[in-house]
C-alpha cells in the first residue's frame, strides 16, 4: 500500500490553514483562570453584537441540568470557584463531570450559565474586571478574526476545560441521543465544480443527512479521518463514534474541487467551500476544505478537514 495515515496527512501541502487559531488560543492557555473566564464574556458579548448563538436543544441539555440546579443551590463565591476550577482543569467532582460531556454538552452548559449570569441567577464577571495586559491583547487579536475562527476559538477553549479525561479510570462518555437521519424525500445534493467523484457526493449529503451509518460505509475498515486542528481519528469505529457524537446539523457546502489519480490507483481529491455549525446557522459560514485520499475501490482511506486562513483560499487547489 502507497500510503500510511501518516504519509496521507501530507497530500495537498499548499493547503493554508488558520494557524491563527491555535496561536491564539495557546496564547489563552497561558492566562490566569480569571482573566480566561472575563476574556471569553468580553469575547462573547462582543461576538453577540454580530452574530447569535442558538439556544441548544432539550436533549443536549439534560445532562447538565443536574450539574447546572447544583451550582444554581451555591453561593455567588462557590459558583465563581466552580468557573474557576473549570478554567483551571482542577481534580474537582464538577470537573471530572464535565471531562464526560461530548462538545456540543459542554457548550450548552456554558450557554446557560451565560444566560443565568445575565441573570444575575449565577456570579457574574466582576462589573469593572480589568483584563491582563496580555489578556487584553489576546482578546483584540480575537475580535480582529473572521468569525468562523472566532467561534472556533471559543470552542476550543469551552471542550479544553475540567478535568483530563486521560486522568480518569474507567472513564464513560456522556453523549446525547442520536436522532434519526432526514428522510430520504427530505434530503438536499450537492454539486462540486470540478468533481463528480460519487463517493465524494455522497460523503456530503449523508453527512449533510445526518445518516451516519451509511456515510461510515464510504471508508476503508482502517481508514482516518482528521478534524481541524487534531490528530486523526483512526479506524471505522471511533470514526463513527465521532460523527454520532460531534457531527449532527452541520450543513456541508462544498463549491469546487480538483482530483488527481496518485499511485496504486489511489486517488486525491481536494474540495473547498463553506460550513455552517447548528449553534450559528447561517450566520456563520466557515472557510474549509476538505482533502480526501481514495483507494482503488473508491473508499476514503483518508480525509482531512481544515479551517482555512482566508476566503481567498477557497481558490486555492495547487497540489
Ligand atoms: O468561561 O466533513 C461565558 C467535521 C463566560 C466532520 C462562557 C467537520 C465565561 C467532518 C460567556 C458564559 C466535524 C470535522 C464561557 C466536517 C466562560 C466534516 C460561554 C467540520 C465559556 C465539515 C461561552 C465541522 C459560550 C466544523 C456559550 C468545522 C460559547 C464545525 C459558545 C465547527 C461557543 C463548529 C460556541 C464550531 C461555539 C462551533 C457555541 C466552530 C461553537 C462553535
Amino acid at each position: 500500500m502507497p500510503f500510511s495515515i501518516e504519509s496521507a496527512r501530507g497530500i495537498f501541502p499548499n493547503t493554508l490553514s488558520a494557524d491563527a487559531v491555535p496561536a491564539l488560543t495557546a496564547r489563552f492557555n497561558q492566562l490566569s483562570a480569571e482573566d480566561q473566564l472575563a476574556l471569553i464574556w468580553f469575547a462573547y458579548l462582543e461576538m453577540g453584537k454580530t452574530i447569535t448563538v442558538a439556544a441548544p436543544g432539550a436533549a443536549n441539555m439534560q445532562f447538565a441540568e443536574l450539574t447546572l440546579n447544583e451550582i444554581k443551590g451555591m453561593s455567588f463565591q462557590e459558583q465563581s470557584q466552580v468557573m474557576c476550577d473549570l478554567a483551571n482543569r482542577a481534580d474537582t467532582p464538577i470537573c471530572r463531570t464535565y471531562a464526560t460531556w461530548t462538545p456540543n454538552i459542554k457548550l450548552g452548559f456554558w450557554y446557560r450559565l451565560g444566560e443565568l449570569m445575565e441573570q444575575g441567577v449565577v456570579a457574574p464577571i466582576p462589573e469593572g474586571y480589568k483584563l491582563s495586559a496580555n489578556a487584553s491583547a489576546v482578546l483584540q487579536t480575537l475580535i480582529g478574526l473572521e468569525s468562523g475562527q472566532q467561534i472556533t476559538v471559543l470552542r476550543n477553549t469551552v471542550v479544553d476545560m475540567g478535568y483530563d479525561p486521560a486522568k480518569i479510570s474507567n472513564f464513560t462518555r456522556v453523549s446525547e441521543p442520536v436522532a434519526p437521519p432526514t428522510e430520504i424525500s427530505k434530503r438536499t445534493k450537492v454539486t462540486i465544480e470540478g468533481v463528480s467523484n460519487p463517493t465524494i457526493l455522497s460523503y456530503m449529503n449523508l453527512l449533510n443527512a445526518n445518516d451516519f451509518d451509511e456515510l461510515i460505509k464510504l471508508f476503508t475498515p482502517d481508514g482516518g479521518l482528521q478534524p481541524p486542528f487534531k490528530r486523526p481519528i483512526v479506524g471505522q469505529d471511533a470514526v463513527l463514534r465521532f460523527f454520532k457524537e460531534e457531527c449532527p446539523n452541520l450543513k456541508l457546502a462544498p463549491e469546487r474541487g480538483i482530483s488527481e489519480a496518485v499511485d496504486d490507483g489511489y486517488t486525491q481529491i481536494k474540495v473547498t467551500g463553506k460550513v455552517q455549525t447548528p449553534w450559528f446557522g447561517a450566520g456563520v459560514g466557515m472557510n474549509m476544505s476538505w482533502r480526501f485520499l481514495l483507494n482503488s475501490e473508491n473508499k476514503i482511506f483518508f480525509v482531512a478537514i481544515d479551517l482555512l486562513a482566508s476566503p481567498k483560499e477557497l481558490l486555492n487547489l495547487a497540489r
